[in-house]
């Protein structure tokens, strides 16, 4: 089944509910890069779904996950497996992100040295570099002024000493005792599998790694909340006629069966994963707005995948930039 031609993408997920997203990476991936072959590692996941899997042509079922890590702990060592089972390069993809269109002839002009990853959203606090490798206690050769955001990553064998040095980080004591806590309460350089691999990348040992990010907003929809996704990058690529290729669907899932945030109804997932879910008979309960507010913007927007949300990213935008003045006004008094 393997043969040179294929690019061979690591496909992890260990959640049940979060299978749909998982076959619809795999049905637009086939749309869109014909060519990408997912080593689909699963646990914990029924047996229908497994079969579903196993019978998609670009779709190779592994059923062992050598790895004891667990959720996005595991990017390294599968990455590392599957660099010595197949010479490279290979590429990490979430499993909740959808292809709007090709994602390969943005890099496949890179040369094999080159990292590539893709910037995280805009608004987070404290971006980039130097908090995280000052908390590692990493000298930061190279700044690095957004955060990385690892749901898409493509690697070589010669980044493998960077990968085992990540693969350890996450394996540390402290980092693994912060994973047990909740959100609000880990430092920022302990918050994820990301902030480690923005540490990394900046310090002293790698900072010569040619790095690639896949550019916030253009290549990429970070839809986190409301506006990860941004107001001006919604509008921008609505006038170009364009969606970004990849459109990541961070945080709560849309496809989840409780109550769905209004902008979770209207995340531009939704729309590009519709014609997969009627084809396929996938779980359809989630694709449209069922909020009565929603309901008009999908109207009002014609459904558009970037407009249809812009009015609660908007919103969340002016109560940022708000609290933001706030405590502005109360550090100068
Ligand atoms: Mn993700």
């Amino acid at each position: 089944m393997i043969n040179m031609s294929h690019t061979h993408v690591c496909l992890f997920e260990d959640r049940q509910d979060c299978i749909l997203g998982v076959k619809l990476l795999v049905l637009s991936a086939r749309r869109h890069e014909p060519q990408w072959l997912f080593h689909a590692f699963m646990r914990n996941m029924n047996q229908e779904d497994l079969d579903w899997l196993s019978n998609q042509p670009n779709v190779m079922l592994r059923k062992e996950v050598s790895t004891p890590q667990t959720g996005w702990s595991v990017k390294p060592s599968l990455l590392k497996q599957l660099l010595s089972e197949t010479g490279g390069p290979v590429i990490w993809c979430d499993s909740d992100i959808i292809l709007a269109s090709s994602v390969s002839k943005l890099i496949e002009h890179l040369s094999e040295e080159v990292f590539v990853a893709t910037e995280e959203y805009g608004w987070g606090r404290s971006k980039g570099s130097r908090l995280r490798a000052a908390g590692w206690n990493l000298t930061e050769s190279r700044r690095l002024t957004s955060t990385i955001n690892s749901c898409l990553i493509k690697v070589n064998v010669c980044h493998r000493p960077l990968l085992d040095a990540w693969d350890e980080s996450l394996m540390d004591p402290t980092y693994r005792q912060a994973q047990a806590q909740s959100w609000s309460q880990r430092p920022l350089h302990l918050m994820g599998d990301q902030d480690v691999l923005t540490a990394l990348l900046s310090s002293e040992r790698f900072a010569g790694i040619p790095l690639f990010l896949l550019k916030d907003g253009r290549d990429i929809a970070q839809c986190f909340q409301e506006d990860g996704y941004t107001v001006q990058d919604r509008l921008r690529n609505a006038l170009m006629g364009r969606t970004p290729p990849l459109i990541h669907a961070q945080g709560g899932k849309p496809w989840t069966k409780g109550p769905r945030a209004v902008f979770q109804q209207l995340s531009p997932y939704n729309r590009i994963a519709a014609p997969y879910v009627k084809r396929e008979f996938l779980q359809d309960h989630w694709l449209k707005a069922d909020d009565p507010g929603a309901k008009v913007m999908e109207t009002l927007f014609f459904n558009e995948p970037n407009l249809c949300g812009i009015i609660p990213a908007f919103q969340r935008t002016l109560l940022r930039v708000w609290t933001n003045r706030s405590t502005i006004l109360r550090l100068v008094r």
